[in-house]
């Protein structure tokens, strides 16, 4: 961080422009003004025919202009500085960004104003701005957060990754099938990002390696690529809490060297004269969603490579021409790679430094690892990634070469002493059981300084599992970062009434410091306080009722238990789990119908990878259930389903502060961490979970009252696995075997009675997930969830008392971590 002096010196030229602040209304007045001028100029319209969008464009071409001073302030600070982070991921969920600018600008109700004037209303028009949806889930949000808060803590970071012509596909139904339409965030232009044409680097492929023979020293290898394709940067500012503070987001566009063979043109052959031009922007056309499949992999091995040279290259000549000296850069740069996506940096630095910039391989060592660190986000097997050493070899002849002379270095000493067999194969980057693979988990960890998992019970299963023998050889390398959530936009933004109240309770201080929530907890029993949480509430789930009759025409009643299960469908989040509970939940109410059953809406939103057949299948279940319950009488609506399509970071924003019940029901052991679990207990829900996952320190936070905890704990699950319970069905209660059978028996489906057979097969045969084995404990839970609801007093405290406590999953909190013990900068 800079010293105050230097910071003095470098906002000295904005601090001018602030010492004459204008009035109110004259704020507004000019604000209005450079709207109309951005509409006239930029847009190129004028008020009596502008659409919504154009609006939208003139309005966030005004706010961006906002940020400019003190982006270009940061800047100059962002270079003086001791050092800086450069956050590599692959992902960045963003959303929009409008409310979230406006907001941190502290000026949505200047802008709000200045549209009224013109008769145009922000918040119709904030929903003409596209989702920014460079991200599958949970890590791809977790690095907008992370750039929101780096900034708002004024920490000094670049967030380097791809720009995606195409984000995430749309999610629509087709009778309840998931279909997966193109994504064209782009098409009306994009009016927070500047293109940088003059900053481009060229980033090789394919080819040779060339030994060079030296005279006075070792054989330098020289790489002969067959190809380079070329990164061009697009930046987009990120404006920090209060303005005081602008990053940089810079992803990289692919371009062809060459844009047209003219030869080929002039000889009549158009397709062929852009054959090359093609291939080369394929690397930033589509953001791969999720599990690959084998013909795309090459693609994504490129665009992998594609953004972390491009970064490395940049974060080289940024150095370079700053403080020159290389064997700095540690001190300069700490770089943090989210995922193994971009691990693929520790042979690229390494080529970087010892090919073109002549550095020992010993310097240049320890400047790679004193500066790259990685983040783990998952231990499931089937998403580690690893990549065939023949296309490595095909593709990245010469970091082939350096992954196998850092394996050597590091299985040396091993080899030396005469380590077991066993253990040279585990912690070797080269996986030869079935074929020859580079791990990437692998060449990641021993290039980094720190390696960290995502909430306290992943980090210790890092330590027990994947990393065991690594950890082993590199004791202390392993450290835990409990992700956190921007609150900023999950709170302020997403609830605006809460943050009214929380404002009015506790002062504006606690937009600032959400340590302040913790003073709520003194109105967790004051009746009159709980009537105003509650009033707030219900008018977040008129919202929500209102959007999900526009979306999916089903009516649902405000009053009911709003219980949300929002998040990537996939087998180990359990969303069977929840399905099959209100397969019995019905059963039930069919079979007692006199019963004082709690009125119950469960709602599911997620997008399935358009691969995984079994989550489209789920998501089938959910539709086909959902019709036959939403329409039968005998239960007369106490129980409805919904599935919301296109889930996405603004669907997210107003359906979290509509859910009463937060279902966090993932198979104990597989959820490395969860954050829409903390959006959810922050924003007032309480959450059904099992012990995974960051649900453990959110329980720890809340307290075992405000939480429902069920299931197996994931010691529970590896030893009921090492028992091959999972695949003896002789232990399913009555009520489960009921549930499944009416789904086999083809109630929900009965133009296709045998459709869900293959689920029903899968959980009898090989229950990986617990589905049975979980489910009476989660349905007992479930019906303590009901108790807790008919006491609205009780529930409305736990609910507070939820909202008061989990200040801690703050990201600000996992920034100055980060920033303190991984990157060493002081915030
Ligand atoms: C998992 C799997 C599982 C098996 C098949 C394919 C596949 C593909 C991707 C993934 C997850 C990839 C990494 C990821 O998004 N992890 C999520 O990271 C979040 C932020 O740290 C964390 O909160 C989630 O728990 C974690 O799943």
């Amino acid at each position: 961080m800079p010293s105050s002096a230097q910071r003095d010196e470098a906002q000295s030229s904005y601090a001018a422009s602030e010492t004459a602040q204008p009035t109110a209304t004259s704020e507004t007045d000019a604000f209005q003004q450079a709207i109309l001028a951005k509409l006239t100029y930029d847009v190129g319209t004028n008020p009596a025919h502008a659409t919504d969008h154009d609006w939208f464009t003139a309005t966030a071409l005004a706010v961006r202009d906002r940020a400019m001073d003190r982006w270009m302030v940061s800047k100059g600070l962002n270079q003086s500085v001791h050092k800086h982070v450069c956050y590599f991921s692959l992902e960045f969920l963003i959303g929009r960004l409008l409310s979230d600018t406006l907001n941190n600008l502290r000026l949505t109700d200047c802008a709000r104003d200045a549209l009224a004037g013109l008769g145009v209303d922000l918040d119709r028009i904030r929903t003409m701005e596209p989702d920014a949806a460079l991200g599958n889930g949970g890590l791809g949000r977790l690095a907008a957060c992370f750039m929101e808060s780096m900034a708002s803590l004024e920490v000094p970071a670049y967030g380097y990754g791809i720009r995606y012509e195409h984000g995430l596909f749309r999610q629509g139904l087709s009778d309840g099938w998931q279909q997966e339409l193109p994504e064209d965030w782009l098409v009306r232009g994009n009016p927070w990002e500047f293109e940088r044409s003059d900053l481009v680097y060229q980033v090789p492929f394919g080819g040779f390696v060339e030994e060079l023979a030296a005279s006075d020293g070792p054989a330098r290898s020289v790489w002969k690529p067959a190809e380079t394709v070329q990164a061009v940067a697009f930046d987009t500012p990120v404006v920090g809490w209060r303005g005081r503070h602008v990053n940089t987001l810079r992803l990289w566009s692919a371009r062809a060297a060459e844009p047209l063979r003219l030869d080929a043109f002039n000889s009549g052959d158009h397709v062929g004269a852009l054959a090359d031009r093609t291939r080369a922007e394929a690397i930033s056309r589509v953001l791969y969603p999720g599990d690959e499949t084998e013909a795309g992999r090459e693609l994504r091995l490129r665009q992998e490579f594609f953004f972390t040279s491009a970064s490395l290259q940049d974060l080289l000549a940024r150095h370079t021409r700053l403080h020159g000296d290389l064997q700095a850069l540690p001190e300069h740069a700490a770089i943090q790679l989210n995922d193994t996506h971009p691990a693929l940096a520790v042979a690229e630095l390494m080529r970087l430094l010892v090919d073109e910039r002549h550095l020992s391989w010993d310097e240049a060592w320890a400047i790679t690892t004193r500066t790259l660190n990685y983040t783990n986000h998952t231990l499931m097997p089937e998403a580690l990634e690893r990549w065939p050493v023949s296309l490595m070899e095909r593709l990245l002849p010469r970091h082939l070469q350096i992954i196998y002379h850092i394996n050597w270095l590091h299985l040396e000493p091993l080899i030396r002493r005469s380590a077991d067999v066993e253990l040279i194969k585990s912690v070797s980057v080269i996986d030869e059981d079935q074929g020859r693979y580079v791990r990437m988990g692998h060449l990641a960890f021993i290039g980094a300084h720190k390696v960290n998992g995502v909430s306290a019970l992943h980090t210790g299963l890092m330590r027990q599992t994947v990393f065991r023998d690594l950890n082993a050889l590199y004791p202390g390398r392993i450290v835990n970062k409990t992700n956190g959530i921007t609150f900023r936009r999950w709170l302020h933004q997403a609830n605006p009434q809460l943050t009214q109240i929380l404002t009015q309770e506790l002062g504006e201080a606690v937009l600032d410091d959400p340590g302040a929530l913790i003073r709520l907890e003194r109105l967790a029993d004051d009746g009159a306080f709980q009537e105003r949480f509650r009033n707030q509430r219900h008018a977040a789930k008129v919202n929500l009722a209102r959007i999900v009759a526009e979306r999916t025409g089903v009516q649902i009643d405000p009053n009911a238990l709003f219980d949300v299960h929002i998040k990537r469908i996939h087998e180990y989040k359990r969303q069977l789990l929840n399905i099959l509970e209100a397969v019995a939940l019905y059963d039930a109410m069919r079979s007692e119908p006199e019963r004082n059953w709690v009125p119950r809406v469960k709602i599911f939103a997620g997008k399935a990878a358009a691969s995984y057949h079994r989550a489209k299948l789920i998501i089938k279940l959910a539709n086909d259930v959902a019709r036959v319950i939403n329409s039968d009488p005998a239960i007369a609506g106490r129980l409805k389903v919904v599935f919301l399509p296109n889930y996405n970071v603004s669907l997210a924003e107003a359906i979290i502060p509509a859910a009463d019940l937060s279902e966090q029901i993932s198979t104990a052991g597989m959820e490395a961490s969860g954050t829409g679990n903390m959006k959810l207990a922050l924003n007032g829900a309480l959450t059904i979970g099992t012990l995974d996952g960051a649900n453990i320190e959110i329980r720890e936070c809340v307290g075992d009252d405000n939480i429902f905890i069920f299931g197996m704990t994931a010691e529970e699950v590896g030893a009921y696995h090492k028992a091959g319970l999972h695949r003896d069905r002789a232990g399913w209660s009555p009520r489960f075997e009921r549930a499944i059978n009416l789904i086999t028996a083809g109630t929900f489906s009965p133009d296709d009675p045998r459709r869900f057979d293959s689920l029903a097969h899968a959980l009898s045969s090989d229950d990986t997930f617990m589905v049975a084995a979980d489910f009476d404990s989660y349905w007992a839970t479930q019906r303590r969830v009901d108790e807790l609801w008919q006491d609205p007093f009780a529930w409305s405290r736990a609910s507070v008392l939820n909202t008061s406590r989990v200040g801690w999953f703050s990201a600000d909190r996992t920034i100055r971590e980060y920033a303190e013990e991984i990157w060493k900068i002081s915030v």
